[in-house]
């Protein structure tokens, strides 16, 4: 019976014995169990006994597999007498083989893959595919779906079969053919900007787990901005499956540990306990019970002994996770890495193909015979095919829920709407704050403040926070509350000190593709500890906007341990990932248009701790967009005889430091290049414009790594930079130390021009 029909369902009666044990009993003795039917509506599709012509129709498979020797007690010539739940699980078994020989095949056929972690979870793909998970693959981006996170990603095969088997247009039988293959939407981790149906992009262990925490929370959240009592619109549930790896990595610990505290009960986390990762036994370096640590955490644990014999404890658990309403699940699944192979139980079975006859005795352990390769049985097919049908009848009714909710809540619907279309309010950039000279001067932290609280008056799905810096970053939403379990609406997103968590968390909420706009918020010296989920936004088309403070030397007292040397060069050679670094209160707001804009591609904004001009003469928020343009030129109808190009905090320095050398007679260009890829996406003929091949003599002042200015200076170009790790003192003597002084970038700029 499928899970997912099951809602209105007694919870099964607690487990006995070692097959499932529920270790800890709250949700099985003294715990309430809230009425779960408050939220869902399905009911079940499943005939309450299974049909003759059903039952006839495996009847022939069945006994190939099991025949009279492996199941003595069934009597196959009066089939239709054996017991429902018999018949269905060795149904289920039989679909679980078929998945097996696909996951061989494939890799056999591609001569490359990572067949362990498949073979060992086909179970647990098996049963989330046909009888939990509601989907509709005909629309894949059904926003109510429930989200499947593969986090441990080297093992995608199994998701790949799962998805072919489950009627998605995206993993045809070729698809599988083409496992690895250049070009093929069957790549070696799953990427969600390849095929359709895979969530988020994994394959860097713990990410995943990261991910659907932040998948949950977005669900949560939503769910409490606008579900009403009699029209639920949110309302899904997140799968991860997680490996020994992902257990080990911190970011699954950081994400656990938040996801606990925010209790995301519609969480389920499904570990895959087989003891193996690539160097062996899990001995070798891991000896702790991680059960215990997830409960330790506050997760509802769940232990299933022997999914390979039992299918039905792996549902049973499901089934206490879907009645869990207060903790997220951790189901440990113990399970045999490299199932059915000759290398089962072992390393070995990690990646890699079998050869030969072991390919022959897994055939003959399950009596598939000499089907060809990629074979389905025509019955997996139509089993399948319940549960699609399942997932498009639920789809069906959630737009006629929303149908009633439009007439009924028309205040909510438009934003609801706007959030599903893309999240931007037409305009919503007018709003974006404009300075003046006048203006009294401010760090750019302090001007991304008011950017991002005017940003939040127009943008419903703005959310995010700070990894326990929210003062320092000047990243709160004012008016907007904390995201907390008794507070899920709230906007804000209390990380703590968890960066790495937050970056994956971000990708999460950006990926749950309901209008979401995450933001996270830490000093730039930190991006390097979430520098992995940063990556992972550019790769896979999540929006998420970085807001790093504390952007150089120029942050002071803090030391070298604070102070971001490297950091910029680093991100800024992340493709896709824009990065800005704004002189200005005008060049901040320029950066959050874009950054806002650009809904697949994460943008970074580095922001000063030190005070700058609110408006420096010359920059324009609108020339954000560009990447770098002119702030100042002297020189007429003439080329410049040198060009200063700065960013950031620097740029005034270039400024002070061209009217000096206009004063003594110089043709001086300033250049704000506040983001470089921007700018190298610009025309030609633009960026000739910007700066002319023709000015050899060029100066650049920016306080990071010298590393990529030379692009921008060439040869004969001189670039001040930061080569060392900083030091701590006050801002302007450290500033002094290094270089960064009106007298010091004049001195540079006057020895190049007597060259
Ligand atoms: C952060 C990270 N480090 C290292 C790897 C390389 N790697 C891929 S799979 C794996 C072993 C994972 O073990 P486990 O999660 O138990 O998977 P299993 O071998 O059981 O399939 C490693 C080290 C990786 N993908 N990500
Ligand atoms: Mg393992």
């Amino acid at each position: 019976m499928a899970i997912s029909s099951l809602l209105f369902y007694q919870p099964p009666s607690p487990p006995s014995g070692d097959v499932i044990t529920q270790r800890q009993s709250r949700s099985c003795r003294g715990h309430i169990v809230k009425p779960y039917c408050c939220l869902r509506t399905e009911v079940t599709t499943r005939p309450k006994s299974l049909s003759k012509d059903y039952k006839l129709s495996w009847t022939e498979e069945l006994s190939r597999a099991y025949g009279h020797h492996q199941l003595p007690s069934i009597n196959w010539d009066k089939f239709e007498d054996i017991d429902d739940d018999i018949f269905q699980d060795l149904v289920d078994k039989r679909c679980v083989d078929n998945i097996r020989m696909l996951i061989v095949d494939s890799v056999q056929n591609a001569k490359a893959g990572h067949p362990g972690m498949a073979l060992g979870m086909a179970e647990v793909g098996y049963v989330l595919y046909r009888h939990a998970m509601k989907y509709n693959q005909r629309n894949p981006d059904w926003i109510n779906r429930d989200r499947f996170v593969l986090s441990a990603g080297h093992g995608c095969l199994l998701q790949y079969v799962c998805l072919h088997l489950a009627g998605f247009d995206s993993v045809q039988i070729q698809d599988l053919q083409r496992l690895c293959k250049l070009g093929s939407r069957t790549p070696g981790h799953p990427e969600n900007i390849v095929t359709r149906g895979i969530e988020v992009t994994t394959g860097p262990l713990g990410q995943g787990v990261a991910n659907a925490v932040g998948i949950a929370l977005a669900e949560a959240h939503l769910a409490a901005r606008y579900n009403k009592p009699d029209a639920v619109i949110f309302d899904h549930r997140t799968y991860c499956i997680m490996g020994d790896g992902c257990a080990m990595e911190g970011i699954a610990h950081e994400a656990a540990s938040l996801a606990a505290h925010w209790k995301l009960h519609k969480l389920t986390l499904i570990y895959d306990d087989n003891h193996n990762t690539i160097d062996g036994p899990t001995s070798l370096a891991f000896s702790e019970d991680v059960s215990a640590r997830f409960r330790a955490l506050g997760w509802n644990t769940i232990t299933v002994e022997n999914i390979h014999s039992d299918l039905k404890s792996f549902k049973d658990a499901l089934h206490l996770a879907f009645n869990e309403t207060e903790r997220p699940t951790f189901i440990k699944v113990k399970t045999l890495i490299g199932k059915l192979s000759g290398k089962e139980g072992t390393s070995k079975a990690h990646h890699g193909t079998f050869n030969e006859e072991d390919v022959k005795k897994m055939r003959e352990r399950i009596n598939w015979g000499c089907r060809e390769p990629f074979h389905v049985i025509p019955m997996l097919h139509r089993e399948m095919q319940e549960q699609i049908d399942n997932g498009e009848r639920l789809e069906k009714e959630w737009y006629s829920k929303l149908y009633a909710y439009q007439s009924k809540y028309p205040q909510h619907v438009a934003e609801l709407r706007l959030l599903l279309s893309n999240g931007l309010l037409p305009g919503w950039e007018n709003l974006l704050p404009k300075w003046n000279m006048s203006d009294p001067v401010d760090a750019t932290r302090g001007y991304s403040d008011k950017c991002l609280n005017h940003l939040a008056k127009v943008l419903p799905g703005l959310i995010g926070g700070s990894a326990d810096l929210a003062t320092s970053n000047k990243a709160y939403l004012h008016d907007h509350g904390d995201f907390q379990s008794n507070s899920p609406w709230g906007r804000n997103i209390r990380f703590g000190v968890r960066e790495h968590a937050m970056g994956g968390i971000s990708n999460g909420i950006a990926l749950h593709g309901s209008g979401l706009i995450p933001f996270a918020a830490t000093f730039l010296i930190f991006s390097d500890y979430m520098k992995n989920p940063i990556r992972l936004s550019a790769l896979s088309h999540a929006g998420v906007i970085y807001i790093m403070t504390h952007d150089s030397i120029g942050l002071g007292e803090d030391g070298p341990t604070h102070q971001p040397v490297e950091q910029l060069a680093g991100l800024r050679a992340i493709p896709r990932l824009l990065v800005f670094r704004p002189a200005d209160g005008n060049e901040t707001a320029g950066a959050y248009k874009v950054a806002v804009k650009n809904r697949d591609r994460p943008s970074l904004i580095a922001l000063s701790r030190q005070k700058v001009q609110a408006n420096l003469e010359g920059t324009v928020s609108e020339e954000v967009q560009r990447g770098g343009y002119v702030i100042s030129d002297n020189s007429g109808g003439q080329l410049p005889e040198i060009i200063l190009i700065g960013t950031g905090s620097e740029l005034c320095l270039c400024e002070m430091s061209a009217r000096k050398l206009r004063e003594g007679g110089r043709r001086v260009r300033v250049v704000s290049l506040v983001c470089w890829r921007l700018f190298d996406w610009q025309p030609r003929e633009y960026k000739e414009r910007v700066l002319p091949s023709n000015v050899i003599k060029r100066v650049s002042v920016e306080a990071g790594s010298p590393v990529g200015w030379r692009e921008y200076v060439g040869r004969e170009g001189v670039v001040i930079g930061v080569d060392e790790f900083g030091a701590s003192g006050p801002y302007s003597e450290v500033f002094k130390k290094f270089g960064f002084t009106v007298e010091n970038v004049t001195k540079v700029a006057e020895t190049l021009l007597c060259k």
